[in-house]
């Protein structure tokens, strides 16, 4: 107190330095108590791990949805408590505290008008936050859904055949299965793990970046898998009606017509990979395919063009005896998800065909390839599609392609099968298939007729293309793998009168 100075000075003055006292120690303790909460965590020892109430995904939920509040909480309560030890120290005791106690209480009052502060700033944050993290979240949630909804995106399980709008993600980290990645309450463009990695939300990205696993059975799933269109072609016929040498063939052809085109093509999984090498070989040397049964699991599957450019296309060879069995009901699942529904006709079994031919002089060829007993095909394919029906299948809304398999035998023995859907369809009909035609047209949305050769495609006498049938299942889902004019596809050409 300096010479000159008055009582008003002194009070001011005293009045100054217990406000500022206090307005320190109340900082002092705030910072304290946020660095204790923020620094090391470990004072955060209430807020368990909040799963948000019903969700399965073993993820955080966003911090912004209920661990911002259990931190705020957590960070008052430890600076009301460093408050309240104040009180217990020597120099808060008699008789200190005649002095202390009332800086201490004027620190009291601003350690609630900064925590005030503090709420109302951490309220706006939030406030803000929040908005923008719906905003976000909404954003890469709406490009999912509206993905899906103008693709039709779907998944197919390559094992146990179950169909998906989108599969399960595997955590890169712990392996753990996400089963709704989309954006929502656990993150908008990244979701944390339990086990604390960082995970892509959103099928667009997931599909890319994370292990897919099927939501059903949990077997692994392709990559791309609910991104890339799915188009899913069970082949069905009698035994040794060419089905499974179409489906070699007709991959390889598509395989190669893809490439020609500049899209990449490939069998995504080992499975594929594997059974395509030794199929597409014997096709290729132009050898038998071998008699071994194909195991119905899993399906073949070609992959066409990348991205979200890009197909997934299966085939499901249904072995025909195993149609007989009376148990093998499950083993017709994948007929029930099936888009086009591929019937393989031997032309020597054609009650028509089989007459011609078996009128002419004996060769080599017709005696290896005109059976003795043969069942005409209008029996299996009635066998077949009444068993869909009676399982549910809703064949109304399938496409049919029935495939005249050996074109090439049959030209060897002078016979031309027709150009052109309707006519082939009108050909069989005329040969005896009178049911095939008939009831296929009632039971199927869209029924087409193919003639194919199921050899080496660029050896394959035209028009008899073994792609045709799945460049048409292709097609119908929206991916047009040949765009070029002169395509040989006969059901996409219309039908033109013959060339004389
Ligand atoms: N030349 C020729 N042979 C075929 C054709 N389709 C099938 N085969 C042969 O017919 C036999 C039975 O075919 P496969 O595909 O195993 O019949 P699946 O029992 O229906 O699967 C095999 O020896 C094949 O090589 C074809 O289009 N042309
Ligand atoms: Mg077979
Ligand atoms: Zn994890
Ligand atoms: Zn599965």
């Amino acid at each position: 107190v300096t010479h000159g100075s008055t009582t008003a000075h002194v009070v001011v003055d005293i009045i100054g330095g217990v406000v500022g006292l206090g307005v320190l120690t109340a900082l002092c303790l705030l910072f304290f108590s946020l660095i204790s909460v923020y620094g090391g965590r470990l004072s955060v020892a209430g807020p368990a791990p909040d799963r948000g109430g019903g969700q399965k995904d073993p993820a955080w939920p966003s911090y912004l949805r209920r661990q911002h509040k259990l931190d705020f909480a957590a960070a008052c309560r430890s600076s009301i408590r460093l408050y309240d030890k104040a009180f217990k120290r020597w120099w808060a005791k008699f008789p200190l505290f005649i002095i202390t106690w009332p800086v201490l209480a004027c620190a009291g009052i601003f350690l609630s008008a900064l925590i005030a502060v503090f709420y109302l700033t951490q309220l706006a944050v939030w406030i803000v936050a929040d908005v923008s993290y719906w905003l976000t979240a909404g954003a890469v949630r709406l490009a999912d859904t509206t993905y899906a909804q103008v693709r039709r995106a779907q998944a197919s399980c390559p094992v146990c055949y179950e169909v998906m709008d989108r599969p399960a993600y595997k955590c890169v980290g712990c392996g753990a299965l996400h089963r709704d990645i989309r954006a929502g309450r656990l993150g908008s463009v990244y979701r944390a793990c339990a086990c604390g990695r960082r995970l892509p939300c959103g099928v667009l990205r997931a599909a890319w970046q994370l292990d897919a696993a099927c939501q059903r059975c949990g077997a692994r799933m392709h990559r791309g898998a609910a991104v890339l269109r799915d188009v899913r072609v069970p082949v069905f016929g009698e035994p040794q009606a060419g089905k499974t040498r179409l489906i070699y063939a007709g991959f390889y052809d598509i395989a190669g017509r893809a490439n020609a085109h500049g899209w990449e093509a490939c069998f995504p999984d080992e499975s594929s990979q594997a059974r395509a090498d030794s199929g597409i070989r014997q096709i290729i040397s132009g050898q038998r395919t071998a008699q071994t049964g194909w195991p119905l699991e899993p399906a073949l599957t070609c992959q066409i063009g990348r991205g979200t450019k890009g197909a997934l296309l299966h085939a499901f060879d249904a072995a025909g005896d195993r149609f007989r069995r009376a148990d093998g009901h499950d083993e017709l699942r994948y007929f029930e998800d099936g888009h086009t529904l591929v019937f393989v006709v031997d032309p020597f079994t054609v009650p028509g065909l089989r007459r011609v031919i078996a009128a002419q002089p004996r060769t080599d060829l017709i005696n290896e390839y005109l059976p003795a007993h043969p069942r005409n095909p209008d029996d299996a394919y009635g066998e077949v599609v009444s068993r869909l029906l009676s399982s549910g299948t809703r064949t109304r809304e399938q496409r049919l392609a029935v495939v005249v398999s050996r074109a090439d035998v049959l030209l060897a023995t002078g016979i031309t099968p027709p150009n052109g859907s309707e006519r082939i369809r009108g050909w069989l009909y005329d040969n005896g298939l009178h049911n095939v035609v008939l009831a296929a047209g009632r039971e199927f949305k869209d029924v087409r007729y193919f003639a194919v050769a199921s050899v080496d495609g660029t050896q394959a006498p035209q028009p008899y293309a073994p792609a045709a049938p799945f460049i048409w299942a292709l097609s119908t889902r929206g991916f047009n793998l040949l765009d070029a004019p002169a395509d040989p596809v006969q059901a996409a050409v219309p039908v033109k009168e013959p060339v004389a």
